[in-house]
């Protein structure tokens, strides 16, 4: 397991001097955030975070996200030149020993949440999902914006993606995403880099538009569209822990044992009668079975990359929602002090 963290580029105010005090960090996971979506990002862009993160000890091993284009997702015929985008910055970040890409297919919108500053028992905040929020939420009126949606799109544009996302349902989707993985993947094997799709979060459709990396099933079907180990998963516990069915510890088992698991996000949630709530990494602040699913990750001796994903707002920090510096440390050393007593007991039970 390496352990990494997300940084925003040099606009973060969680600075790399802060990241590298982190204890076992091994890597940034960052991104060109100043081009837009579909162009080619500049070999000295990527250069300069690799610098960066040297300077501070750091690697740059893994990149989140390079986003794909709507273009490509919706099956357009623009989509072989955005593809064609795609490709050379596989091209240009395994050249600059990136060995990890994540990203997305969701339609229009990354993340979503219901409310951003739900105030914890113990004064923390964190991130939310509540329905009867989600109902009261219109995308097309023009005033929603939440961090993880890109902010760039005016509601005219949104109103235009919406009707042309009416022609793509679940199957369309896949077939565009098969059309797409079929073009980049045999790029990433020759360039020595690993795709990991990010599943959608939560892991149902939102506001009628199409979600397809949402379940087991679904993820069987998305491996075997372009059977090759670049073609896999960042797997993000918080993401297919929403689903109250989904049984994490057995999928973190059973990918990690094709290994076709690139990317972890450590992020515990709690359900509530309404939904979900984000909580503190440790097992037992939250629904999800933490200890077994670092330990599936022992058990299949996992050797990629993990980040703590989402943390609260603690001891009155501001910034970023979910991307705190304190409670994102903190969940990187619980999951390091899991991983270590599991690796501990491991080693000394093989002698
Ligand atoms: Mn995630």
């Amino acid at each position: 397991m390496k352990m990494t963290f997300r940084w925003y580029g040099e606009s973060d105010k969680i600075t790399l001097d802060k990241i590298r005090q982190i204890p076992n960090m091994y890597s940034v996971v960052t991104a060109v955030y100043d081009v837009p979506v579909g162009e080619v990002w500049p070999n000295e862009s990527i250069a300069a975070l690799k610098d960066a993160a040297a300077r501070n000890g750091l690697k740059m091993e893994v990149i989140e996200s390079v986003p794909v284009h709507e273009d490509i997702k919706l099956g357009l015929p623009t989509r072989d030149k955005y593809i064609d985008a795609y490709k050379e910055n596989i091209r240009r970040l395994g050249k600059a020993g990136v060995k990890c890409i994540c990203y997305n297919f969701m339609p229009v919108f990354d993340w979503t949440r219901t409310q951003l500053d739900k105030v914890a028992a113990d004064g923390s905040t964190s991130l939310v999902y509540y329905e009867k929020q989600l109902k009261e939420m219109n995308p097309l009126d023009g005033e929603l914006s939440l961090p993880g949606w890109d902010s760039s799109y005016k509601k005219e544009d949104l109103k235009r993606l919406f009707e042309q996302y009416k022609a793509v349902d679940e199957e369309k989707l896949f077939e565009n995403l098969e059309y797409f993985l079929k073009a980049i993947i045999p790029v990433a094997e020759e360039a020595g880099v690993n795709m990991a799709i990010h599943p959608d979060d939560p892991p149902w459709p939102i506001f009628g538009l199409p979600r397809i990396i949402t379940n087991e099933k679904n993820i069987d079907r998305f491996l075997s569209l372009v059977d090759s180990p670049a073609n896999g998963l960042t797997f993000c516990t918080g993401s297919l822990g929403a689903d109250q069915n989904a049984d994490i510890p057995r999928l973190v088992a059973k990918y990690a044992a094709m290994g076709r698991i690139h990317f972890m996000h450590i992020r515990n949630i709690r359900f509530v009668a309404d939904g979900f709530e984000e909580t503190a990494h440790d097992a037992n602040y939250g629904s999800l079975d933490i200890v077994g699913i670092v330990k599936a990750l022992s058990d299949a001796d996992y050797d990629g990359y993990v980040r703590p994903d989402h943390g609260r707002m603690i001891w009155g920090e501001q910034g970023k929602p979910g991307y705190g510096l304190y409670d994102r440390a903190l969940g990187a050393s619980y999951i390091n002090g899991v991983w270590e007593a599991l690796r501990y007991e491991k080693e000394n039970r093989n002698k």
